[in-house]
């Protein structure tokens, strides 16, 4: 099962993958990072659509831990998934590493129910929100490895392939590291 799980080093918005995640922020609206690469090159339809997802569903903003989706515009995926990751705060990490799980389990969820087969994900909260990468990389692969072993039958089914799409070398390197810690050479 762990075989379906890649990792690329890459940007995320040149993967020609059914579903890419949005490392977004509760607003919806755009930001910096992932989020502002998505935004620019996706273009306004993917703002218009966050917009109305916002007015219809979530004016207080998308939880933490959740994911929503719009049409991709001009990113070569077909749908982008929305979710918010946690800050990084080491005296609630308990309670804020589940919700860093909730973001995979969620974006996977939502992508099976599109029908998706491949998606593309970013290191979640490991940039601005600040999560150390090495146990950013264990909760990602951890968590994607549960679904796609049926721990989650709705999610995980018709799933292919779940892509990491590491920005730069080092990052790769981590969630390299993790992925041979968690799985072995397997
Ligand atoms: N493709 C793949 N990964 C990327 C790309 C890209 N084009 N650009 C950056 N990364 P971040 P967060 C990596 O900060 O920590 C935004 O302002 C980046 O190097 O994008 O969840 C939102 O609006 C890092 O490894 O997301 C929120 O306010 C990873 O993606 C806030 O940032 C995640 O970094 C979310 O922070």
């Amino acid at each position: 099962m762990v075989a379906r799980i890649t990792l690329v080093e890459g940007d995320i918005t040149e993967q020609p993958v059914d579903v890419v995640v949005n490392a977004a922020n509760s607003s919806l609206l755009g930001g910096g990072g992932v989020d502002g690469a998505i935004h620019r090159k996706g273009g306004p339809q993917v703002l218009e659509e966050c917009r109305r997802l916002r007015a219809s569903h979530w004016g207080k903003g998308l939880p933490t831990g959740r994911a929503v989706a719009t049409t991709a515009g001009r990113l070569p995926a077909r749908w982008v998934v929305h979710t918010v990751g946690p800050v990084y705060r080491a005296e609630e990490y308990e309670e804020r590493a589940e919700l860093l799980a909730s973001c995979y389990r969620e974006s996977l969820r939502a992508a099976a129910g599109l029908g998706a087969r491949t998606v593309a994900f970013p290191a979640v909260s490991a940039g601005i929100y600040g999560w150390p990468p090495a146990d950013a990389a264990r909760i990602a692969l951890g968590t994607v490895a549960e679904v796609l072993d049926g721990g989650d039958a709705e999610a995980g089914a018709e799933l292919a392939e779940v892509r990491f799409v590491l920005f730069g070398s080092e990052m790769y390197g981590v969630f390299e590291r993790a992925r041979r810690e968690l799985f072995g050479r397997e």
